[in-house]
């Protein structure tokens, strides 16, 4: 039988219709008709592929004499030259708007043909600007409150870094671990996996009394919109936007359910067809036959558990022949084969840290003293911590004369001597890449530090790829007697500014040719080079150094973010240069 176009497909089209309609203001009772017919084709139980071959659309409730056609159209040929034309005819910009609140179509459409507006900046612009206010009908209030809706809109529709998220996620799951009704509690969803950043957050908790987690969950005080309270499933937003959404479940399921909304999508298809090949439908309610055709109702009821005794994640991993997968590697990146073959690699882990490189002070952009960083980095247990202040050209960070570096190095050498520290100090220095690919000291200065961190800070824009791919190598191959180390490779500013272009693996064949160690910079914000190519660098044997790029003290608990972000570039500790102690240390830098 021949596959048409996917039901989903269908359906967004008929939604996207209804909403097209809607912008021309045209008889309701059509725009419903669209609307209706689209969630019956959503709900629809029977295969489409049959229905169509069948002939019996017309049959199905919902769906009217002048959507037959349509669909089977869309379904049959992939196209619909009505829905084609009626795209075009409607500025794009303006669906987006349908979503602010108190916008609606006939708003819409009178600042589009009044004020020519047809995108979201040109709208903010307009009520800035006090031009909505003025139109007929509407007032001072009204633009007020789209101008609010339009800024909402673009916090709720936003990522949020998963350092930030943490910082809320945290103390609410050790909130429901304190209720007396609660067994069970994890933060499942890409927070769990360490995403970089995090769209929702996701709790699951294992109770045999949901309702009185919900009510506590719904009135923390942090909550500022309750979008769904029901008897298994809450979802609430938090100040600033982040939203959440909180799954109850009986302790039978607590692993599936844990599994499931860990993720990711990749991973979890994966698993599901390995589920499959053992004759087994796999969902967040359980392991069921996949024969059995009983209706999936909430909570698997209906259906008949075929594997049971899975009262872990680990348990439900080893009824599918696998070791237990890590969530940081749960990506669909191959973890699954790995696993089923037991030959996952076991991760790095924040106690495999023995010291970090490339930190700040006071000479330059840090807020603390060599001696202040030094004693925190005792309180954590490490053995050692590497300086790496701005060189001269970074002026607006405070960047280091080559006068003030010769002083520092030689406080280095006589705090070391002195007895006094908890750690041993490096001497480096946080080298700025100037645009030609040279270095920002002479080679005589470099060559008396312990380490240097080689960094790109300015001239970031205006050059090409290859330019600034160039520019990097050029730098890594800079021959000098010290260790060289690649900092923040793209520059990016998560959420906040994209890196530059560079070409990465070219960068990773030079660093294993020039010996240079690759940076993965634990600043939150930051976080490149990014865990996604880490397996490759690695695989060519490149080494890692997790770097907190440390401002003050309390920046040493970055290291919890690299330190994940490493574990979903597969790492070993072996790999990663700063789990080797003192002695270790000496003589790679010797
Ligand atoms: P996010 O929130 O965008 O940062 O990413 P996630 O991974 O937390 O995604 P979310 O919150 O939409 O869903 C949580 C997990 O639930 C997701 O990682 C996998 C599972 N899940 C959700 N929807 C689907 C789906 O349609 N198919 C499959 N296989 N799994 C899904
Ligand atoms: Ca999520
Ligand atoms: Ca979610
Ligand atoms: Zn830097």
């Amino acid at each position: 039988m021949s596959q048409g176009m996917d039901k989903g497909r269908i359906v967004a089209i008929l939604e996207e219709i209804g909403l097209l309609l809607e912008l021309k203001a045209e008889n309701p009772f059509k725009i419903r008709a669209y609307q209706n017919g689209a969630r019956a084709l959503e709900t629809m139980e029977e295969p489409l592929d049959q229905v169509i071959e069948e002939d019996r659309l017309g049959t199905v409730p919902g769906i009217g004499k002048a959507l037959i056609e349509k669909i089977t159209t869309l379904y049959e040929t992939g196209e619909l030259a009505y829905y084609t034309d009626l795209k075009a005819s409607v500025p794009e910009g303006l669906v987006g708007m349908l979503e602010i609140p108190n916008f609606g179509p006939k708003k819409i459409q009178k600042v589009y043909q009044e004020l020519g507006i047809d995108t979201m900046a040109k709208l903010k612009a307009a009520c800035e600007a006090g031009e909505l206010a003025a139109l007929s009908g509407f007032g001072k209030k009204t633009e007020e409150k789209i101008l609010k809706g339009m800024e909402n809109l673009v916090a709720y529709a936003a990522r949020h870094l998963w350092w930030d998220v943490k910082a809320v996620a945290e103390p609410i799951a050790a909130g429901l671990r304190g209720l007396e009704v609660v067994e069970a509690v994890e933060i499942a969803g890409s927070f769990r996996r360490g995403r970089e950043t995090v769209g929702d957050l996701d709790f699951i908790v294992g109770s045999a009394h949901p309702k009185e987690v919900m009510d506590w969950f719904v009135s923390l005080e942090a909550v500022v919109e309750i979008s769904a309270k029901g008897e298994t499933k809450s979802s609430v937003r938090f100040e600033g936007g982040l939203q959440a959404d909180l799954r109850v479940v009986p302790m039978a399921q607590f692993p599936f359910a844990l599994h499931h909304f860990t993720g990711s999508k990749e991973h979890n298809v994966q698993m599901r067809q390995r589920a499959l090949e053992r004759g087994w439908s796999m969902s967040e309610w359980g392991l069921f036959d996949k024969e059995d055709g009983t209706e999936e109702k909430a909570g698997g009821g209906g259906r008949k558990l075929v594997v049971e005794g899975v009262r872990t994640e680990t348990d439900l991993f080893r009824v599918l022949d696998m070791d237990f997968v890590p969530p940081a590697l749960r990506e669909g990146r191959g973890e699954v084969d790995a696993s089923a073959k037991g030959i996952l690699p076991e991760l790095i882990e924040m106690k495999d840290i023995r010291g970090v490189f490339h930190n700040h002070t006071t000479a330059s952009d840090g807020r603390s003293t060599i001696e202040e960083m030094a004693i925190e980095a005792g309180k954590r247990g490490w053995a050692y911590f590497g300086l790496a202040d701005h060189s001269k050209s970074s002026f607006q960070a405070n960047g280091l004369s080559e006068e003030r570096l010769r002083t520092q190095i030689e406080t280095v050498r006589k705090l070391n001597a002195s007895g006094h520290l908890p750690v041993h100090v490096f001497a480096g220095s946080e080298v700025d890449i100037l645009r030609d690919g040279s270095l920002d000291y002479s080679d005589e200065l470099l060559n008396e530090l312990d380490y240097v961190v080689i960094s790109v800070h300015a001239s970031m824009t205006g050059l090409s790829e290859k330019e600034m791919t160039d520019r990097i190598i050029q730098a890594m191959s800079h021959p000098l007697k010290v260790k060289k180390m690649l900092g923040h490779l793209t520059g990016r500013l998560l959420l906040k500014r994209e890196g530059y272009a560079v070409d990465v693996p070219t960068i990773i064949e030079a660093a294993v040719e020039y010996g240079v160690v690759i940076e993965l910079n634990a600043n939150p914000h930051r976080l490149d080079m990014d865990w996604r190519w880490w397996q490759r660098a690695a695989e060519a044997g490149v080494l890692c150094a997790i770097n907190p790029d440390a401002h003050a003290p309390e920046h040493f608990d970055f290291m919890e973010a690299g330190v994940i972000a490493a574990r979903k570039g597969w790492l070993r500790s072996e790999m990663v240069l700063n789990t080797r102690g003192l002695a270790g240390i000496e003589t790679f830098l010797s």
